[in-house]
């Protein structure tokens, strides 16, 4: 092989990578084989070499790694180290700080014992003055005591006079307790004669109680009598003999106690001119829907509206002719009357019939004779009536009723003058037998007929 080559090679192999080199050498086959020994060797130490040079490596990165670590541990250290000096400083500034406050405090403090010293100064001098001031008081006292003592002496004599006064006085009000006991003595007469006068009071009492009760034996008596007198009357009436057969006659207008043949004495207005009247429809003060023992026995007010009742009406008009007087008014205040000259009513037993009524005359014209003569009295609880229905419950009131008629001056009695289905306060021939009238007057008379 020519030298040469060799060093060519061997010049490639050193300058560049031996592995490539032997592929460049491997390509031409006549140099390989020349040089493949060599080159084979140059390979194996190649690779010796560089076995050796990772191991030198490998070291080399153990050390610097143990270097890493250590330097890593040293950098720990310090930052330790720092965060303690870290800590360290920051306490020192902490005391500082409390010293600077401590020294703040201790100078603030230093400050207020001046200022009270001060003041403790202030107060010295005060003192020291008031002192004075009580040492120039004490020299006043002493000089006031002095006048003290003085002026006791004058006290002294004062009281003397005060005792002489009180002297007086003790005179005066003995004399004052004499005459006190005087006034006393006095009074007790006084009182000695009040007893007196008491008893003598009583006695005055008890003379007027025996007179009271003397007024009560009176009157006792004299109820005794009336009620004798009454029987008497009674027992004349009911022999038949006339106490008074004409009781309003010749008296004025006004109520009056009439006593009648067979009537026990009862009271009824007069006119004033001889009539009695027995009916008043004036306000509607007064009820007239009223059961059978009340039309019987009469009801209301003598002074106003009222019904003198049946059994009266029976015995007087039994006991001799009578007249009637009906006087009629309407709410626009026309008047007008219709007088009977016969009216007669029947017993009890018969259910108070109007036996009779006699001539009418008058300008209301006759609403009896025609549908009420002869006809029993009916109330709300006694249909004596000759309608189907109880006249008296439906038209109101008590009367004469028929198949009801014509009149009824017991009806309901209406303010405003109407009323409605015959209901009202009727006397058909003097309203037209306009039954939606309703009189807002009604006054029932009698008096004896030969007046
Ligand atoms: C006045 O009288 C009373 C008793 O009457 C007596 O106790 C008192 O000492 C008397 N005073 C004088 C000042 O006489
Ligand atoms: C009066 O008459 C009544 C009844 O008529 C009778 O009860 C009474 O006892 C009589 N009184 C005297 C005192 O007669
Ligand atoms: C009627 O009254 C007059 C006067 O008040 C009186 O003088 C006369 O006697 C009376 N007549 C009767 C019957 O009572
Ligand atoms: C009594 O009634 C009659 C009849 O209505 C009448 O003429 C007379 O004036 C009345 N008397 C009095 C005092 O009112
Ligand atoms: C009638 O009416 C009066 C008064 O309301 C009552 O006291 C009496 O018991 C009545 N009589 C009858 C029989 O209903
Ligand atoms: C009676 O009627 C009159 C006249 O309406 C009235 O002034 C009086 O108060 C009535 N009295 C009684 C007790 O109702
Ligand atoms: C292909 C190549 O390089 N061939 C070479 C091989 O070696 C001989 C002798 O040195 C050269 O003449 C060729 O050119």
């Amino acid at each position: 092989m020519d030298p040469r080559v060799i060093v060519a090679v061997l010049s490639v192999l050193v300058l560049t990578d031996l592995t490539v080199a032997y592929e460049v050498i491997k390509g031409n086959g006549s140099c390989f084989e020349v040089v493949k020994t060599m080159l084979d060797h140059f390979m194996e130490l190649k690779s010796d070499a560089d076995k050796s040079n990772e191991l030198k490596y490998q070291t080399e990165l153990q050390i610097k790694d143990e270097l890493i670590k250590s330097k890593d541990e040293q950098i720990k250290a310090l930052k330790d180290l720092n965060k303690r000096n870290d800590e360290q400083i920051k306490a020192l500034t902490d005391l500082i700080k409390s010293n600077d406050a401590r020294i703040r405090a201790q100078s603030e403090i230093e400050e207020l014992i001046r200022i009270k010293n001060s003041e403790i100064e202030k107060k010295n001098n005060e003192i020291e003055r008031k002192e004075t001031l009580i040492n120039s008081l004490k020299n006043q006292i002493n000089e006031k005591s002095e006048d003290l003592k003085k002026a006791g002496k004058e006290k002294d004599e004062f009281n003397k006079k005060l005792l002489s006064c009180l002297d007086n006085i003790n005179k005066t009000k003995n004399s004052l307790m004499e005459k006190e006991k005087e006034i006393q003595e006095k009074k007790e007469e006084i009182k000695r004669k009040d007893d007196l006068l008491n008893e003598k009071d009583a006695e005055i009492q008890e003379k007027i109680e025996q007179a009271k009760s003397k007024d009560f034996q009176n009157k006792d008596l004299t109820n005794q009598i009336n009620v004798l007198s009454q029987n008497l009357t009674i027992t004349i009436e009911k022999l038949g003999k006339s106490v008074d057969p004409n009781p309003c006659k010749n008296v004025s207008k006004d109520i009056y106690q009439i006593r009648l043949p067979g009537v026990s004495a009862f009271e009824a207005p007069c006119n004033g001119s001889g009539w009695m009247v027995i009916q008043r429809r004036i306000d509607g003060s007064v009820d007239f829907n009223r059961n059978w023992t009340e039309y019987r026995d009469g009801f209301g007010n003598l002074t106003g509206e009222f019904f003198i009742g049946l059994e009266k009406l029976h015995l007087i008009t039994q006991s001799g002719q009578h007249e009637l007087l009906i006087r009629l008014g309407k709410v626009d205040g026309s008047t007008a009357f219709e007088k009977y000259d016969n009216f007669r009513i029947g017993s009890e037993k018969d259910s108070y019939p109007l036996e009779s009524v006699g001539i009418p005359t008058g300008g209301a014209g006759d609403s009896l004779t025609k549908h009420h003569l002869n006809m029993k009295f009916s109330t709300i609880d006694r249909d004596n009536d000759e309608d189907a229905f109880n006249c008296a419950r439906r038209l109101g009131g008590g009367w004469w009723f028929n198949i009801c008629g014509h009149s009824s001056l017991n009806g309901r009695f209406n303010k405003d003058g109407k009323g409605k289905s015959k209901n009202g306060i009727i006397w058909g021939s003097w309203h037209r037998y306009d039954y939606t009238v309703s009189l807002t007057f009604v006054e029932m008379m009698i008096r004896p007929k030969p007046f």
